[in-house]
Order: structure tokens, then C-alpha cells, then sequence
């Protein structure tokens, strides 16, 4: 008897909570309510059969009856609710709350330097291209010029993959890809990351971004070479911007510079970002060696060209006052989202 009334209890519960579940609207959970509830609902009906039961048995049962009541009362509470928000849904919003900012990500301030320095060459006549992170010795090294007991070599500081695979030093092996695969005239920029084992400190990254860029056509001049860096460093610095070529030495270039720009924080005048100088080193650059024509199936008589190198995070380090260079790489929210 007492399992009889559990079982009717139980089934009440399940089917009382899945009509409550599908009722729609509050005139029909009111019927539910009396239905199932009320004075002469099933659940009363159900009680009914208390008075078959010994008084040990009672309490039993009652308790079930009134945990199955709270449960329905409460489902039907909840459905009425959700039922009055469908209905009018503008009236249960609290327009005095504060809002929930939505967190966007950013770009990079690297980036940022990276596709302003692009879209100044793009005007210029260069394209953009990309080339592998992970490159053999052959084109990181020997088509650019430097054989392997070369010492710039070791100024490069490599991580060796193996034999022959290492993760580039420099941008520069594209050079060598790009003229292998396009007959002249070539204009183009290549951005990427680029590795050495170089201690992380306040202006040194062991992962860091080059950016590079190469003309070839007949007839291209160091008088052209100094004009277009001069002209994209007024267009990305400003127009007051001068422009000074050091001489320097890269085993794929000859004549080779260093190209350094007027300080941006003292005009040229001479601060403590610049050392007191009153320029910045923005790249290393100069004429394309014929040697590397060869290397690349160009014909040295006939076609020149020139080839830069900027370092775009030490370019954006000076751009947004940026005192150390682990602060780019790091990836701390609170210091990238000022770029957002
Ligand atoms: C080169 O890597 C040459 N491939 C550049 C070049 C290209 C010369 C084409 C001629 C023709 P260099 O080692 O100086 O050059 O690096 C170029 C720039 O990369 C530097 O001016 C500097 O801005 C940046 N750079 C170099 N080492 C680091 C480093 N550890 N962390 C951050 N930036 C660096």
C-alpha cells in the first residue's frame, strides 16, 4: 500500500513537471495548479489513501506528498516567470545597470608598424610578399654571398634544425627566392619573424620581426636607393625627417650603409634615446652584390638593384616610446591593449 502511493507520487511529480514545462502563458499554469494541487486536485486524491495506512506508515508518505508539492508549486512559479519575460521582454530589462564591456583584441603594435611600413612601400610601387621562417643554409647564407666559414656567419648567432635546416637569421634569403622566381623588375617588401641566439634584453629579442625590401631593374642607381629610404622615412616619421647613410658592411650588398634617422623625441638635438647622437639606426642596407645575381640566375652586366633591412620593433619602440623591447614580446594585456 505504502509502495503503491509512492509510486503514484512519483509518476504525479513527472507528469505534473512535464506539462508545466510545455504550459503556455499564465491562465493555463493557473489551471495546472488547481489541477494538480488544488483542494480537489490528484494530489489530495492521492492522500486519500493515507487514511488505509497504519500511523507508523503516514509520515512516510506525507513528507513524499509535500516535497512533490514544493517542487510542482515552485516549476510553476519559474514557468510563469519565464512566461511574462517571452511575452513583453522590454519591460524586465533594467536599463539602470552598468554595461558589460565586450574585451576586442587588438592589433600588435609591431603589426601596426609592419603594415604602415608596407602600405608607404605598396605607394612607392613595392609588393608584399612572405617567405619560410624555417630555411636551409643554402639560402640563409650561401646565395646571399657568405660562404660557410664566412664570419659573418657567426654573427648571426643561428639555431640549427639539423644539417642543413635552421630558422632564419634574416629576411634576407626571400631575396634570393623572389629573384628566382620573377624576371626583373622586382620591387617588393617582405615582411617576417626572424631568430638568433641573442640574449633577451632591453633592446635585443631572440625572435624578432625584420622587414625587407629589394628593387632590381636595369639602370637602378645608389642615388635611387637613398631616395626611396629617404622618401618612406619622411612619409613614416615625418616630413621634416633627415635621412643619413652610414657606411657599413653586409657580404650581400656593396656598397653597404646603415641607415639611421633624425631622433623623433629630440628633433636631431641630441637626447638620452639617442645616445646623445641625434639619429636612429633604422636597418642595415645597400647595393645588391653581382655575386648574388649570379647565385640567383640574374645577369650582374645587365640589372642592379638595392636591398634594405629594417627592424620594425625597434622602429615601433621609438614610434610609441617604448623603453624595452621585452614589452613587445611578452604578451602582458594590460601593456598591448593600449594599441587597441
Ligand atoms: C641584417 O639582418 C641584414 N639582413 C639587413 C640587410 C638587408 C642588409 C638587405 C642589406 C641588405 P642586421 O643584423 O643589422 O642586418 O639587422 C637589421 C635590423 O634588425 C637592425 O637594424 C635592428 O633594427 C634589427 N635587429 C637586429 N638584431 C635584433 C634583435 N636581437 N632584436 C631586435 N631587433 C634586432
Amino acid at each position: 500500500m505504502v509502495d503503491d502511493l509512492l509510486e503514484q507520487l512519483r509518476e504525479l511529480e513527472k507528469e505534473g513537471a512535464g506539462s508545466i514545462a510545455t504550459a503556455d502563458g499564465a491562465e493555463e499554469l493557473e489551471r495546472l495548479r488547481v489541477d494538480l494541487l488544488g483542494r480537489k486536485g490528484r494530489l489530495t486524491g492521492i492522500l486519500r489513501g493515507l487514511g488505509g495506512l497504519s500511523p507508523e506508515e503516514r509520515p512516510r508518505v506525507g513528507a513524499e506528498a509535500n516535497r512533490v508539492k514544493e517542487v510542482l508549486s515552485a516549476r510553476i512559479d519559474e514557468r510563469k516567470a519565464a512566461c511574462e519575460v517571452a511575452a513583453a521582454p522590454e519591460a524586465h530589462v533594467d536599463l539602470t545597470l552598468p554595461g558589460r564591456a565586450r574585451w576586442r583584441g587588438g592589433v600588435h603594435p609591431v603589426t601596426l608598424v609592419v603594415d604602415e611600413i608596407c602600405d608607404i612601400f605598396r605607394d612607392l610601387g613595392f609588393s608584399r610578399v612572405r617567405g619560410h621562417e624555417v630555411e636551409t643554409v643554402e639560402y640563409n647564407f650561401v646565395k646571399l654571398n657568405t660562404p660557410l666559414d664566412h664570419p659573418a656567419v657567426d654573427m648571426h648567432d643561428t639555431f640549427y634544425l639539423g644539417e642543413s635546416l635552421l630558422l632564419r637569421t634574416h629576411t634576407s634569403p626571400v631575396q634570393a627566392r623572389v629573384m628566382e622566381q620573377f624576371r626583373p623588375p622586382v620591387r617588393v617588401v617582405v615582411p617576417g619573424m626572424v631568430f638568433r641566439r641573442d640574449p633577451f634584453d632591453a633592446s635585443h629579442a631572440p625572435g624578432f620581426e625584420q622587414l625587407e625590401g629589394l628593387a632590381v631593374d636595369e639602370g637602378i642607381t645608389f642615388v635611387d636607393f637613398k631616395a626611396t629610404i629617404s622618401e618612406f622615412a619622411r612619409r613614416f616619421f615625418g616630413p621634416t625627417t633627415k635621412t643619413r647613410f652610414r657606411p657599413s658592411f653586409f657580404p650581400f650588398t656593396e656598397p653597404s650603409a646603415e641607415v639611421d634617422v633624425s631622433c623623433q623625441l629630440c628633433g636631431g638635438a641630441g637626447c638620452s634615446a639617442c645616445k646623445r647622437t641625434g639619429w636612429m639606426e633604422i636597418g642595415g642596407a645597400g647595393m645588391v652584390d653581382p655575386a648574388v645575381f649570379e647565385a640567383v640566375g640574374y645577369d650582374p652586366e645587365r640589372y642592379t638593384g638595392f636591398a634594405f633591412g629594417l627592424g620594425p620593433a625597434r622602429i615601433a619602440m621609438q614610434r610609441y616610446g617604448i623603453p624595452d623591447i621585452r614589452l613587445l614580446y611578452e604578451n602582458d594585456v594590460r601593456f598591448l591593449e593600449q594599441f587597441v
